[in-house]
């Protein structure tokens, strides 16, 4: 298998290399941001809409998930947070006329950075079977063929809906109401292949699927480990508050195999001795380990502290121990019986290195341990973070100020997307919440996530993809794969702001519904609404955007899922909170017998006047009528209209919410309990933290071949592309590169600047190579450790085979693939 890269995107042959930066951030990549704004939006909606990030009245950032701190700067965003905004915020639109211009197929030849640049979505569009080119479609006419679609169903789990992380707590509260009251749990998202092994790995063990601090416990840290993550890129206001940290008194140890700019060292913008001093020096140990090397990094840490603790005592908080875990014996045996010689060959470093990060950790009175996809995206992923609790149970950093564990969140919203249900694993306790609420009975056999959606797809058991955002083509593994089996479903639903691979690469029919974004006004019927998202530690507060959106056209991602879900389930005027609040909805709902399934085709689109409950279902049978199973009741009507009814339904069903309207009113943060972190309470198997013992694993490099991490560019948002530089490590021009120690480039028999293919290989279940290949890459020597090697992801997503997931989790091992390099036949060009 191989891709040849799009035609706007052969630019390898054009990359320039400088040496890395060492500093993040500073004066220049402010600079940076306000040109990139400016480009897309002008000058005045650039000040306008960058004056309202993350400020109390304004919009929360759809960056990245880091959370605010207590008291704001006047300009709280950052370089990529600025990037993200003009993304959004840009005023080139992609409309009608757009789509009439260009024809799938040339749509097809361009690359992912293209596609993005065009602009906003502005109508829907469909795209009928055999249709070269997508036509305009009004909402109801394009919401009727995506129910007629599912209804046509054999099966409800023939459907997959898939959510990116964007999406606020309201419409994923609402979305994951409509999935199962049409019948499946098939709710696959991006922390599939983000965070889940964060998930899995510490429900187990502390028994919440979240990280234990807050950014309090940052400030106050001794020791923060920050380990598989490059925050100077994709969290750069985190490196704020490691500064903070830092200056009142924190060691801070950076565990990557590359050295990353800001890890290294730090200019605030904000801050005077930021901008004259030359910043801070965050990393007092940089240590650079080998891919996947982690696992043999904390256990010996935890080897380190439990020798200590035997020959001097004074190590291990036994009361804490004692009272609150299970397992810690059984783990003292293990670390005992794991020979140093295996630890070094793990991580690649010498025991002596491993000592002294040990010995940083005995000495620190409260440690935090962060990091993202560094950690989570290998096969042994899952073992290497609950080698991580382990360590910090040790000394009881758990529930204590300054202590515990930090896994970054990436989309401004994914954390919250799961709160609110948006999991193809959900717990009994929440759907019996659910069942209540809304009259119904939630299917409880678990759904699809991510790589099982996509095997369901090729196989044909899935026949219809609705996605909630994100860009699935892009950023899934094995890319071909991928490809067909999207193209042998009979419909794909993409709810967009932007346009991506996923419009072009499509079902039989395919439809695009444009939506509102963070930074969009969304006015519905009972006024001007908002919406609440959760950040990386747990804390939701309201968001409301300010721009004059792109487009009248536009449904907001409630409206869109308010009413497929009154199609689906008929509207249920009698139940739920404010059902008196007066509707200008166009969408005709019909309660009709299936004979006139058809929706009203002519009613006007968003702005109509049409009463919208033209049916005359009672509360407990219309659901049926309309030709639906066991459906949820609600006023999906009010709802679509007033955000706060569906916060009181969210108030009522998880856990946490109850002072939710309050709070959010009074312009105050409401922090989600947090068993470990408030109280100690561990809600695990046995009710205590467990320790647990796991087997070393870390990868084997066959010979001549290297380890390939997938990775962020400066100039990204996961699949969305700003630009082709990527600034700190040097690279400017172009994407297809791979980044290969020297010694090893040499070793290997090629030579630095040389253009070559790069082929994966990985052994399948029946024991034979299969081999996938993506073109011409230019070589970069770079300081990566011998054996491993770095290249952009989504460029390299087609060498990530589907069947190479991390055990438990199932994320694929987008930071561990095999690869050797292929000299291209020079005749190819
Ligand atoms: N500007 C911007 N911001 C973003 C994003 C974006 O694309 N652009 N994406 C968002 C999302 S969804 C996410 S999940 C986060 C991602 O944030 P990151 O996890 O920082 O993103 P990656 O670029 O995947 O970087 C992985 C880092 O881990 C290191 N690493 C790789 N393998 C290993 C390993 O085995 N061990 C160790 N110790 N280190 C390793 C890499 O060298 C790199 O520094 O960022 C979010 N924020
Ligand atoms: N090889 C490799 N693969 C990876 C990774 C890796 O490190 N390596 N990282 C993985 C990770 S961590 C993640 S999170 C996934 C990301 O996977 P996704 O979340 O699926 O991808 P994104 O690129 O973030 O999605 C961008 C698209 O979202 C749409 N969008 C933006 N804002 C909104 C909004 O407010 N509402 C709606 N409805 N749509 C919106 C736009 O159309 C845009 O084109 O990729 C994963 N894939
Ligand atoms: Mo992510």
């Amino acid at each position: 298998m191989a891709t040849k890269p799009p035609r706007t995107d052969i630019d390898e042959t054009r990359v320039r290399v400088t040496r890395p930066k060492k500093v993040a951030v500073g004066v220049p990549a402010v600079l940076h941001a306000l040109q990139i704004s400016n480009d897309q939006m002008g000058v005045e909606r650039s000040i306008r809409s960058l004056l309202r990030v993350n400020q109390k009245d304004g919009f929360d950032c759809p960056g990245c998930a880091w959370p605010e701190e207590d008291k704001r700067h006047i300009a709280e965003f950052c370089e990529n947070g600025a990037k993200a905004v003009a993304e959004e915020a840009t005023l080139r639109r992609v409309g009608p006329d757009f789509f009439a211009e260009h024809s799938l197929a040339e749509l097809g030849a361009h690359d992912d950075w293209w596609l993005g640049q065009q602009g906003r979505l502005t109508h829907p569009m469909i795209l009928d079977e055999g249709g070269t080119h997508y036509r305009p479609i009004s909402w109801d006419d394009a919401l009727g063929e995506i129910a007629k679609a599912l209804r046509g169903l054999a099966d409800p789990n023939e459907a997959i809906f898939y959510t990116s992380g964007r999406t606020s707590n309201e419409a994923a509260f609402l979305y994951q109401l409509l999935v199962r009251g049409f019948g499946t749990n098939n709710l696959p998202d991006c922390s599939n292949m983000c965070h889940e092994s964060s998930g899995s790995a510490l429900t187990e063990t502390i028994g919440i699927g979240k990280g234990t601090v807050s950014i309090g416990d940052i400030h106050e840290a001794d020791l923060l480990i920050v380990a598989g993550q490059n925050p100077g890129t994709n969290h750069p206001r985190m490196l704020s508050a490691l500064e903070k940290a830092k200056l009142s008194g924190a060691t801070i140890i950076a565990v990557n195999p590359l050295p990353e700019a800001g890890l290294v060292r730090f200019e605030n913008p904000q801050t005077v001795k930021g901008v004259i001093l030359g910043g801070t020096k965050l990393a007092d140990q940089f240590v650079q380990i080998r891919l996947g090397g982690d696992q043999g990094l904390f256990q010996a840490i935890g080897k380190h502290l439990l020798e200590y603790d035997a020959e001097h005592g004074g190590v291990v908080d036994h009361e804490f121990v004692d009272a609150y875990t299970s397992g810690f014996t059984d783990y003292r045996d293990a670390m005992a019986a794991t020979p140093w010689r295996e630890l070094v060959a793990a991580t690649g470093l010498p025991e002596k290195t491993l000592r002294r990060v040990g010995e940083a950790v005995r000495v620190s009175k409260a440690t935090i341990v962060c990091w993202a996809m560094g950690l989570t995206q290998h096969k042994h992923s899952v073992a290497t973070l609950r080698d991580i609790v382990n360590v910090l149970l040790l000394q009881g950093n758990i529930g204590r100020p300054g202590a515990g564990v930090c896994p970054v969140r990436g989309h401004s919203n994914v954390q919250g997307d799961r709160t609110m249900g948006i999991y193809e694993k959900p717990s009994e306790k929440f759907l019996d919440a659910l069942d209540d609420e809304f009259e119904f009975t939630a299917p409880r056999e678990h759904g699809h996530d991510t790589v099982a959606a996509i095997r369901a797809m090729r196989d044909g058991t899935a026949r219809v993809f609705m996605g909630m955002g994100g860009n699935f083509v892009s950023a899934t593994p094995d890319t071909v794969v991928v490809e067909a089996a999207l193209r042998s479903t009979d419909l794909t639903v993409q709810v967009s702001t932007k346009l991506n691979r996923s419009h072009v690469v499509t079902g039989r029919r395919a439809i695009i519904l444009p939506t509102l974004g963070r930074t969009d006004r969304d006015r519905r019927g009972n006024g001007e609404q908002r919406v609440t998202v959760e950040d990386s530690m747990g804390a939701v507060h309201a968001s409301r955007g300010r721009l004059v959106p792109p487009s009248e056209e536009l449904l907001s991602e409630v409206a869109i899922v308010a009413r497929l879900c009154a199609l689906l389930f008929g509207t249920d005027a009698g139940n739920g909170p404010g059902s008196e609040v007066g509707t200008d909805s166009a969408v005709q709902v019909d309660h009709g017998q299936p004979e006139h399934e058809e929706i009203h085709r002519d009613a006007p689109a968003v702005k109509g006047s049409a009463p919208a409950r033209s049916g005359s279902a009672s509360p407990g049978s219309g659901s049926n009528e309309a030709g639906t199973r066991n459906a949820p009741h609600a006023d999906w009507v009010a709802l679509e209209h007033d955000y706060a009814l569906i916060r009181q339904h969210i108030a009522a069903v998880v856990p946490g919410f109850e002072d939710f309207e309050a709070s959010i009113d009074k312009g105050r943060t409401l922090f989600l309990p947090n068993g470990p972190r408030d109280e100690r309470s561990f809600a695990t198997a046995d009710g205590r933290a467990r320790f647990t013992v796991n087997a070393l694993e870390y990868p084997r490099i066959p010979g001549g071949r290297l380890l390939l991490q997938t990775l962020r560019s400066h100039d990204q948002y996961n699949t969305t592309i700003y630009g082709k530089d990527d600034r700190y490590r040097g690279i400017h021009g172009g994407r297809r590169v791979i980044m290969v120690n020297p010694k090893d480039i040499q070793v290997l028999g090629f030579s630095d600047g040389e253009i070559v293919d790069l082929v994966s290989e990985w052994a399948g279940a029946d024991g034979v190579v299969q081999e996938r290949r993506a073109e011409s890459f230019r070589i970069v020597g770079y300081a990566t450790p011998r054996g491993n090697a770095a290249a952009y992801y989504p460029e390299t997503n087609v060498l990530v085979p589907l069947d190479s997931v991390a055990d438990v989790s199932g994320t694929p091992t987008s930071k561990s693939v095999v690869v050797r390099l292929e000299r291209r036949d020079p005749s190819l060009g």
